[in-house]
């Protein structure tokens, strides 16, 4: 493989367009080489500025021996798929989450890439390259806090333009959440109990407030607030509480201000803006790694692991009791992956 690295970019909505934009701007050995959108105008003003061409088959760009490597972005019902021709061609791809939108067909990706006996998937899990996510990461490794005890997470979004259903909220949103708990706490979530309750007062059907009590695998237990429906602007946040203390990431980017009685932080807008660094640190990092020919980071086993724990809270949410978190055996391919 090597440089420089051909891209070719499957869905120009936002976050394929943040992608191609982070890969022209920020990876020099990089080329886009490709842009494939059903709206060929969306696909188009991506491409133009970066001189790359328009293409109206996914299958086809991902065959193209002209393509080193891919980026895909589009809708979830497509991932599976488009993950699963990527390890046909054997290409290396930075793949949005979630990984897949059933668990048999999330498997069925694990144990082709599994088969092959190297990992060419990374996942769009970009906590895991958020400076605030690392640097508390290391002090927690380095044993800031003692043993790792309670997780506590909470990500609240400003309400969208077509709302997302309540297991949508757990498989697009919450999976980051739910990522952050397994490689923060290095433990596995086995079981989940979801509850929730309705902002939109339109949308009685919709939990767009979801509480998740997990237990994991080691002893320690967490919590995840999700709010679909800030009404204020976008919040992420993680606690760790140890058994010498408590660690948390710091609440924005902005200066603190104290003025006429008030405390004030200004907010980011929405995870464009709060992860905008982390976007440029994961682009970078996978290209390190496609032109060498593998993938590094969030792998195919965390987007199903992370894509299992969605479904069971999904389910819990449903039958309102606490739900086990099925899953494999893990792959020998993702034992001490990087
Ligand atoms: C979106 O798809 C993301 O990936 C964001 O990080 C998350 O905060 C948001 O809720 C999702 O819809």
């Amino acid at each position: 493989m090597g440089w420089p690295l051909r891209v070719g970019v499957i869905g120009a909505g936002g976050m394929g367009a943040r992608h191609a934009e982070n890969l022209s701007r920020h990876v020099p050995g990089a080329e886009l080489a490709a842009v494939m959108d059903p709206d060929q105008d969306r696909a188009r003003a991506i491409a133009e500025a970066a001189g790359a061409a328009v293409v109206d088959d996914a299958e086809e760009l991902i065959a193209s021996p002209t393509i080193d490597a891919l980026i895909i972005a589009s809708p979830d019902a497509t991932h599976g798929p488009l993950a699963r021709a990527c390890l046909d061609a054997c290409k290396p791809v930075l793949l949005e989450k979630p990984l897949a939108v059933t668990l048999t067909e999330a498997a069925a990706i694990v144990e082709q890439e599994a088969a092959l006996g190297r990992r060419l998937i990374q996942i769009g899990l970009m906590r895991r390259y958020d400076p605030q996510h690392v640097a508390l990461a290391a002090r927690l490794t380095g044993g800031a806090v003692g043993r790792p005890l309670m997780f506590r997470g909470w990500h609240r979004n400003p309400p969208e333009a077509t709302p997302p259903t309540a297991s949508e909220i757990l498989i697009q949103a919450a999976v980051h959440d739910l990522y952050s708990v397994r490689w923060l706490m290095r433990q596995e979530i086995m079981s989940i109990h979801a509850i929730g309750t309705t902002i939109d007062p339109s949308r009685t059907d919709e939990r767009d407030l979801q509480l998740l009590s997990l237990t994991l695998d080691g002893g320690a237990v967490g919590s995840i607030e999700v709010n679909k429906n800030s009404g204020f602007g976008y919040e992420v946040g993680v606690e760790v509480t140890g058994d010498r203390g408590i660690i948390s990431t710091a609440p924005h980017h902005a200066p603190i201000i104290r003025h006429e009685g008030l405390l004030a932080q200004a907010m980011e807008a929405d995870w464009l803006e709060r992860f905008d660094r982390a976007y440029v640190l994961e682009v970078q990092t996978w290209a390190a790694a496609a032109a060498s020919g593998s993938a590094t980071g969030p792998s195919a086993w965390d987007g199903y692991r992370t894509l299992a724990a969605s479904i069971a809270a999904a389910e819990s949410l449903e039958q309102r009791t606490p739900v086990d978190v099925g899953v494999l055996a893990v792959p020998s391919v993702y034992v001490d992956q990087p």
